[in-house]
C-alpha cells in the first residue's frame, strides 16, 4: 500500500470518527420527539456516510488520474493488511450504522406497536383515529370528545394514537411531527410522541383509498394543556 493511499485512508476513518464524536442529539427545533429521534438518526448516518462518499470518491479520482497513461495495467497484487483493514472497517460502520438505528427505531416512540391497554400512563392523552374514506374522526374515549377533520393535541404531553380504520386501509402521516402509521380494518396499531412545539400541522392520508384520497386530509392542532382543556369543554358543550 503506498503513501498516499494510507493517508487517504486514515483522513478518512479519522473523519468518520470525530464525527461520530461530536455529533449533536439536542431535541431543539423540532416539533415532536418522535421527530428529534428520527431526525438526529439521519443526521448521525449522514455523518457516517458523507466522509465515505468522499473517500471512495477521492481514491476513485485519484487513481483515474494517476493512472491515465498507463499503457501496461497490472493487476492488484494480493496485499493481506489492505484487506483486513477494509473489511474490519466495513464491519464497523456497519455496526456503528445498525445499533445506531435499532437504538431509535425500537423506541416506543418511533414504532408502532399492536393497541395495548397502558395503565402506566395516568396522565397520557390518548385519541382513537379512525379512517375511512375519505375523512378521518377522532376520538377523545376519557372525554367522551369526537371531533372530524381536527386533531387538537396537548403540548409536552405524551400522546397515544390508536389508529384504525372503518373501511380500507389509510394511513396517518403528519410529516412535521414525524408520524405515519397504516390505518388497517379490525386492527388497532398504536403510536405514541410528544409534541413539543405548539402550532398547525397537517395530517395526510397517506395510502391510496379511492378517489378521494388526495382530499383526505385532517389539521393537527398542538396547544398548551389549558387550551386543549378548554377545547375539549368545547366540544362537550356543542355535541
Ligand atoms: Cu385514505
Amino acid at each position: 500500500m503506498n503513501r498516499v493511499k494510507q493517508l487517504l485512508l486514515g483522513l478518512g476513518f479519522a473523519v468518520i470518527g470525530m464525527s461520530i464524536v461530536a455529533l449533536p442529539v439536542a431535541a431543539a427545533g423540532y416539533d415532536s420527539t418522535t421527530e428529534a429521534l428520527i431526525q438526529s438518526l439521519n443526521l448521525k448516518l449522514l455523518y457516517v456516510a458523507v466522509p465515505i462518499t468522499i473517500l471512495v470518491e477521492g481514491i476513485l479520482i485519484y487513481t483515474v488520474w494517476r493512472f491515465r497513461n498507463n499503457d501496461d495495467p497490472k493487476p492488484t497484487k494480493e496485499n493481506r493488511r489492505l484487506e483486513i483493514t477494509w473489511t474490519v472497517a466495513t464491519a464497523i460502520i456497519l455496526l456503528f450504522v445498525g445499533v445506531a438505528s435499532y437504538q431509535v427505531l425500537a423506541l416506543p416512540a418511533v414504532t408502532a406497536t399492536p393497541q395495548v391497554t397502558d395503565s402506566e400512563q395516568a396522565n397520557a392523552t390518548e385519541v382513537t383515529v379512525v379512517g375511512q374514506q375519505f375523512l378521518w374522526t377522532f376520538k377523545y374515549p376519557e372525554e367522551n370528545v369526537t371531533s372530524r377533520g381536527t386533531l387538537v393535541l396537548p403540548a409536552n404531553r405524551t400522546v397515544y394514537l390508536n389508529i384504525t380504520s372503518r373501511d380500507v386501509i389509510h394511513s396517518v402521516h403528519i410529516p412535521e411531527l414525524g408520524l405515519k402509521q397504516d390505518a388497517v380494518p379490525g386492527q388497532y396499531n398504536l403510536l405514541r410522541t410528544t409534541p413539543t412545539s405548539q402550532g398547525t400541522y397537517q395530517l395526510y392520508c397517506a395510502e391510496y383509498c379511492g378517489v378521494g384520497h388526495s382530499q383526505m386530509t385532517a389539521t393537527v392542532k398542538v396547544v398548551s394543556y389549558d387550551e386543549y382543556q378548554q377545547w375539549l369543554e368545547d366540544q362537550k358543550q356543542s355535541q
